[in-house]
């Protein structure tokens, strides 16, 4: 039988989690994981039994989210800072049998959750095996965030992949300050750090300063999503001291949204050392990777790693058989990494995911002869991602039109060099336009912050063709007519 955690079972007194000055053992986690587990059975929860975690960055949580994946109970993580709406949407969908937070105080207005048990007990040995393991919630173009199911072997496969491409060990300490609540922080981050049976150090928020001093510490290897490293650099080029932690690193990772060309350069002239990139989605986790053995190579995300098989297809989904650097088609993967469908959603499962296996990612790339990928764009406008984090315009339109100042409303991403897309609301006014702030603040409070629109622009009408759709490529610097408002921070 082969373990997914297999260091737990043998664990031993060397760092396996870091956040502030809180540490964990492998020997302790697995101890403290084992007695969460324990807890769980104990107050009647079963193998399969879905269990929210308001995912914060602390000891606590990191132990029960290991205690439910050695249990065999799936984590539902939950973005601590979900405003209303979608907290609503979250817990009716996936319809946990139970909450955990490390501070039930958080949580207590929505649902009785209790605090981590303190006892201890021998871990349960979970074996990689094709049983859920978590529940991640992801936006798509229209509606509510769906919930992608992921198994322990999705997960198993792919960090023994990227182990291979990036010669991931257990000597190795990950730094990073991602949320616990996706696939960058949670499974590769923290999972990842977990199989191969090193440690994850957690900064607890990002600062360029706390990143540099971790990896001339300790740290070996940083994961970051662009904002992260456009950040980095802004505060390396004007502090030269920090760049020693960076030429300490063994590799930096970029993902969850594409490095420029231009980022990439600063870095490198910055620091003498590039950033390796890789690519990959909630649903199939990671696809590419550029390789730790070789040079990085800015404006790509590298080859597909191993086990994954992966074309470009056109847009009746047939084939590209193109290796020349130029020719476009959709990114669509196959292989042990693609998850077990959308929760209560088989109409979007069988839309993404075809009877052969085929997951159809939506990004839009060209391939090199060696096989190298460059991601161009996403085929849906309505996709943005910002600071790493992908949000659905129609949610947030959706969340908009709520107000009733609000005829009508359509969001878009646009570029942003710290950011990547940020958001931006095009609004026709019922009558006198409405506060922005106001407006702001709905989506903040109703969805989550990051939702937020980054400014609004009031208009007296939206593009539209002569099927009436939105025709949102014609948004962009509005009219000299159009009133437009930023956001003020
Ligand atoms: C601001 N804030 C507000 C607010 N305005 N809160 C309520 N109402 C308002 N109107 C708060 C925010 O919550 C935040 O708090 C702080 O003020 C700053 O907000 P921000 O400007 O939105 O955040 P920012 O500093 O820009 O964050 C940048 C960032 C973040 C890079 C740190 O975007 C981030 O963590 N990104 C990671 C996304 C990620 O992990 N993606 C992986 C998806 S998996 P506070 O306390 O939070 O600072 C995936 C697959 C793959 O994509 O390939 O990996
Ligand atoms: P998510 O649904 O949050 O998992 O986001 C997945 C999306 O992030 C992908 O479909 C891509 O559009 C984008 N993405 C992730 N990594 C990269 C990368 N290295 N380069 C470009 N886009 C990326």
């Amino acid at each position: 039988m082969s373990l997914l955690f297999p260091r737990l079972a043998f664990a031993d007194d060397a760092l396996a989690f870091r956040v502030g000055d809180q540490t964990l053992t492998h020997r302790e986690l697995a101890r403290r994981a084992g007695g969460h587990a324990a807890d769980c059975l104990a107050r009647g929860l079963r193998p399969g039994d879905r269990v929210a975690v308001w995912a914060t960055a602390d000891v606590d949580t990191v132990v029960a989210l290991v205690g439910h994946a050695l249990v065999g109970l799936v984590s539902v993580p939950l973005n601590p800072k979900l405003g209303r709406r979608e907290l609503a949407h979250v817990l009716g969908d996936a319809e946990p049998r139970a909450v955990f937070a490390a501070d039930p105080a958080a949580f207590a207005d929505q649902a009785p959750s209790e605090p981590v048990g303190t006892a201890e007990a021998p871990p349960p040995e979970r074996a990689v095996d094709d049983e859920p393991l978590l529940v991640l919630y992801t936006s798509g173009t229209t509606g509510a965030p769906k919930g992608a199911v992921i198994t322990a072997r999705n997960v198993a496969a792919n960090l023994d992949a990227l182990a291979d491409r990036w010669g991931w060990t257990d000597a190795d300490v990950v730094v990073h300050a991602l949320p616990l609540f996706h696939v960058h922080g949670l499974v590769l981050g923290l999972f990842g750090s977990l199989r191969v049976g090193g440690a994850l150090h957690h900064l607890g928020r990002f600062t360029p300063e706390a990143a540099c001093d971790a990896l001339g510490g300790e740290g070996s290897m940083l994961f970051a999503v662009p904002t992260m490293l456009h950040r980095l650099a802004d505060a390396a080029e004007a502090d030269r001291t920090l760049v020693a932690g960076l030429r300490a690193a063994r590799l930096l990772v970029s993902g969850s949204a594409g490095l420029p060309v231009r980022e990439h350069r600063r870095l490198e002239r910055l620091s003498g050392r590039g950033v390796h990139e890789r690519y990959g989605l909630t649903e199939t986790l990671i696809n590419c990777g550029v390789s730790a053995a070789g040079d990085p190579q800015p404006g790509y995300v590298g080859p597909p790693l191993p086990g994954v098989e992966l074309k470009l297809v056109d847009d009746e989904r047939r084939e590209l058989d193109a290796h020349d650097d130029e020719t476009l088609g959709e990114v669509a993967v196959r292989g042990p990494s693609v998850f077990a469908g959308y929760l209560n959603r088989p109409d979007a499962t069988a839309a993404v995911r075809d009877a052969d296996g085929w997951f159809y990612t939506g990004d839009l790339a060209a391939r090199r002869a060696d096989g190298a990928i460059r991601i161009v764009g996403r085929r849906s406008v309505d996709l943005i991602k910002t600071g790493g984090y992908k949000v659905g315009a129609g949610e947030v339109e959706a969340c908009l039109l709520e107000d009733p100042a609000v005829a009508e409303v359509a969001v878009v991403g646009e570029a942003d060099p710290d950011l990547g897309q940020r958001i931006v609301a095009y609004v026709v006014p019922r009558g006198d336009a409405p506060d922005v702030e106001s407006l702001i603040q709905r989506v903040a409070d109703e969805l989550t912050p990051h939702k937020r629109p980054r400014e609004v622009h009031f208009v007296d009408g939206l593009p539209r063709n002569a099927m009436g759709k939105v025709q949102k490529k014609r948004l962009g610097t509005p009219g000299p007519q159009a009133e437009t408002s930023g956001e003020e921070r």
